[in-house]
């Protein structure tokens, strides 16, 4: 067993160049280095060996597909993805005596890093009201505990479960179904703040949530932007899909406001012209936008597609697909020929020279695919700048077609199967009628909490019981003062986990730990060894298979966890759910989802198939179940961000040596960044008008019209090339400055990419 680090590291800053290319041989030598810092060389060698691979392990980094069976690369992972499994199969172990010698409040003062890195959770803790300390607890006397709260509420409506997108599909239709059935929607997730806006403006627009578009599309497409999004570092298996994009003769357009190292080359660890030579460049354009300026930056590219028919009628736009396909093509023209050049360029920091060469690429492709992520996403237009992409691939028909098409380049492994399954708290009716006739009960109706309401309820006292499935809660949410007083304020807090985090320190009158299995681990129930499956970006689902010993004999797996639960809480049924009868066998549970979600018909067996199944997108067969049965154009209007003198708007971005709230190390090797990741990152010539140097200590502070102050302590200046007028810094340490009210339109997604702040400067 590995010992862990007894120290917090100690910051200290080095700089230098960002990178202008990604992975190559230095990815390699980084992920093995962390791995074997984590865990045995035998047991990363089992475990990268069968990720990716047909009946082997789905990574647990982010959601990038997989070649199909057959095409697969005997290594078919990448850097972080190596991180990720050996970070979940660490040697290091968490045991009680751990717990004995760290109360509470030391923890709670410690950074994520460090927490962390302590292991594996190994068995069930329980914090009891007054104590500082969590203590050993047996599993039944834990889930009688988590019962009898949940019995004792007035209201259903009383608790909330979150679920992030790590959790199975098993797992996830599970929870589900025990929160419906105990009375309640309060369903958050992490897509709450992560796609949420990218589900609004594509549901509403084309009658689906999820993206058009497979891998293959991205191989044979003659133009791809890549906006909003930094696949160096959280989907680099996509730099792979570029790269033989690019063979095929695609053209890349990145749109960013830093110019990461994966947007310019990719030198790909797989090939030997990727291990001693240049690389390939990816985008042949790169765009280098002020935050929050893309919904400019499309109604302005559409602005120019509508004059260049005009001035060539009949050859630009396709006016059979528009006309057949589509409805409100004349309100959105009359409202994007409006678009003010003047407005576009304060907006966008770009030229209208630099907007018409994208044009021009445009004119000159006959199949275009939008990639985003969370620089879109993340900003209070989020929704309207997404449905602002979609006009834009409606104009020359760019959906429903081969090599075309919408790409919401989704983040954790399992986030798009979480929400086939039902982890969504506004189900629509035609999923809660099908499990009211599968399971016979009727499921509450009314819409539950999301992530930053649920937070406003605990806030006010309504909401006495959190429990989360995977995640970290009070990381991954905005405003951590308000969001950690919320938590403290519940009678009882649950975490099912595989590692220690934040959220088990910001605890309710009771808290629970309760440790559970990893996707790396073998599965053991009464029905045998069991599988799980995920759904990837790509709509493809797909089947996973631990093959590690369990960190600890105590561990259980999350559908244990659940459905012990909900035969406690609920006793037999309701209807004719039998919960043992789950735990015992998942492919009871796939038998289930067969029958409510109608593309996983005869689920159990077809999932099983290499490379599993690829759920039917009714886009691409010209279905579009939108309000007027057409994908529908709209009409978006923005505002140039009020950014005021002497301000900066910033975003909070992950650096490359992290999973969301968790920092592996301190460095950001593609940016430069090493040692701390206390930095902001800051262009030279906003620099020297705030009169401040690189170097420079400073406080990041807030500006949001409230009483509270925001204030991210003891940062340092980095010079960088970010775009004028913006900064960056890392999640989750900035998270201290995302105002809970200051959320994007509809989606209701926090703006952890949009927070206008000042930079004080501290004296030593
Ligand atoms: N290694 C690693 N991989 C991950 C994750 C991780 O933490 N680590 N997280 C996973 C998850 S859950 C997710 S959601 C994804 C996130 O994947 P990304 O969306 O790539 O994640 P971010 O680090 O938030 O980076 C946002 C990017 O958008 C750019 N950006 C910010 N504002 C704007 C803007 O206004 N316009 C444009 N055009 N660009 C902008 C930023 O400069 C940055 O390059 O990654 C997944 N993969
Ligand atoms: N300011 C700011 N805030 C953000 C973002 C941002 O860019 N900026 N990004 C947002 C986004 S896109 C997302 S997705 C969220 C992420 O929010 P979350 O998904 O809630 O956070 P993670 O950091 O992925 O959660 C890590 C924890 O998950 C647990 N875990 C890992 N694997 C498993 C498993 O297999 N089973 C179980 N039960 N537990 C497991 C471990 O205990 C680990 O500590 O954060 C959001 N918050
Ligand atoms: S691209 Fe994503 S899914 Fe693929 S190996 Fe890397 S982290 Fe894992
Ligand atoms: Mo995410």
């Amino acid at each position: 067993m590995k010992k862990p680090p007894r120290e917090e590291p100690r910051d200290d800053l080095t700089v230098t160049p960002p990178k202008t290319w990604a992975a190559g041989v230095p990815a390699v030598v980084h992920a093995l280095e962390y791995s074997l810092e984590q865990t045995s060389p035998k047991d990363t060698a089992v475990d990268l060996l069968t990720m990716n691979q047909v009946d082997g392990i789905d990574c647990p980094g982010c959601a990038w597909a997989d070649p199909a069976p057959g095409h697969r690369h005997r290594n078919e992972y990448c850097e972080n993805g190596a991180k990720h499994i050996n970070d979940e199969a660490t040697t290091r172990r968490i045991t009680a005596d751990f717990f004995r010698e760290h109360s509470v409040s030391d923890l709670a003062g410690r950074s994520d890093l460090w927490l962390n890195q302590q292991g594996r959770l190994t068995e069930p803790m329980v914090k009891r009201p007054g104590s500082d300390h969590y203590e050993p607890v047996s599993w039944r006397e834990a889930l009688d505990l988590l019962a009898g709260e949940l019995k004792a509420l007035d209201s259903p409506d009383e608790a909330v479960f979150y679920t992030s997108g790590r959790v199975s599909n098993e797992a996830a239709f599970v929870l589900q179904l025990f929160a419906r059935a105990y009375g309640t929607n309060n369903l958050p997730d992490c897509s709450n703040m992560c796609h949420e806006s990218s589900g609004f403006a594509l549901h509403e627009t084309l009658g689906t949530g999820k993206g058009t578009v497979g891998l293959d599309d991205l191989h044979h497409a003659d133009l791809i932007f890549l906006v909003g999004q930094n696949p160096g570092t959280n989907h680099p298996r996509q730099l792979s899909a570029l790269e033989q994009a690019k063979r095929n003769g695609a053209r890349i357009v990145a749109v960013n406001p830093l110019p990461e190292a994966g947007l310019l080359r990719f030198k790909n660890p797989q090939k030997a012209r990727g291990v001693i030579g240049q690389g390939v460049r990816i985008a042949d354009r790169f765009l280098h936008i002020r935050p929050g300026g893309d919904l400019a930056l499309f109604q302005a590219l559409n602005r120019l597609l509508l004059e260049a028919e005009d001035a060539r009628p009949g050859t630009v736009l396709d006016h059979a697909f528009i006309r057949d396909s589509t409805s409100g093509f004349e309100e959105f023209a009359e409202h994007a020929r409006q678009a003010s050049w003047d407005d576009v360029v304060t907006t966008t920091g770009l030229t209208r020279e630099e907007i018409e060469r994208v044009r021009d690429e445009v004119l000159g492709s006959e199949r275009v695919i939008v990639c985003w992520a969370m620089g879109i996403t993340q900003h209070k237009h989020g929704v309207p700048t997404i449905r602002e992409i979609v006009n834009f691939l409606l104009l020359r028909g760019n959906l429903g077609r081969a090599g075309a098409g919408a790409c919401p380049v989704r983040g954790h492994s399992n986030v798009q199967g979480d929400r086939t399954m039902g982890i969504w708290e506004q189900m629509p009716d035609s999923f809660l009628d099908a499990l009211r006739d599968e399971f016979g009960f009727d499921p509450p109706r009314a819409h539950g909490l999301d992530s930053v309401n649920s937070i406003k309820a605990m806030r006010e006292g309504r909401i006495k019981l959190f429990l989360g499935v995977a995640g970290n809660f009070v990381r991954a949410a905005p405003d951590s003062a308000v969001t950690e007083e919320a938590m403290r304020g519940c009678r009882l807090t649950a975490h099912v986990s595989t590692k220690l985090n934040r959220s088990h320190t910001v605890c309710g009158q009771t808290a629970l730990i309760l440790p559970t299995l990893g996707r790396t681990e073998r599965d053991h129930q009464a029905g045998g060894e069991q599988f799980v499956t995920v759904e990837n970006s790509m709509s493809e689902v797909h089947t996973s298979r631990g093959r590690l010993k369990p960190a600890s004999p105590l561990l259980l797996s999350e559908v244990a966890i659940l459905c012990r639960l909900a035969r406690r809480t609920l006793g037999a049924g309701p209807g004719n759910v039998r919960w043992e009868e789950f735990e015992a066998d998942y492919g009871t549970i796939r038998d289930r989802i067969s029958r409510i979600v109608p593309g996983l018909y005869d689920f159990d067996r077809r999932v099983a198939r290499p490379g599993g199944i690829r759920l039917p997108n009714p886009v691409n067969e010209g279905v579009y179940r939108t309000a007027t049965g057409k994908a529908m154009f709209t009409r978006n209007t923005w505002r140039i961000p009020d950014v005021p003198e002497g301000h900066l708007l910033l975003q909070t971005l992950r650096s490359h040596d992290q999973w969301n709230t968790i920092p592996y190390t301190l460095n950001d090797r593609y940016r430069g960044i090493h040692g701390s990741r206390r930095v902001v990152m800051v262009n030279p010539q906003d620099l020297s008008t705030l009169s401040l140097s690189a170097g420079d200590r400073v406080d990041v502070v807030g500006v949001w019209p409230d009483d509270t102050e925001r204030r991210a302590e003891g940062f340092e200046v980095v010079p960088y090339p970010t775009a004028r007028g913006s900064a960056a810094a890392y999640y989750p340490e900035t998270q201290v400055l995302v105002p809970l009210d200051s959320v994007a339109d509809i989606s209701n997604q926090p703006t952890s990419k949009g927070i206008v702040v000042r930079l004080e400067r501290v004296t030593p």
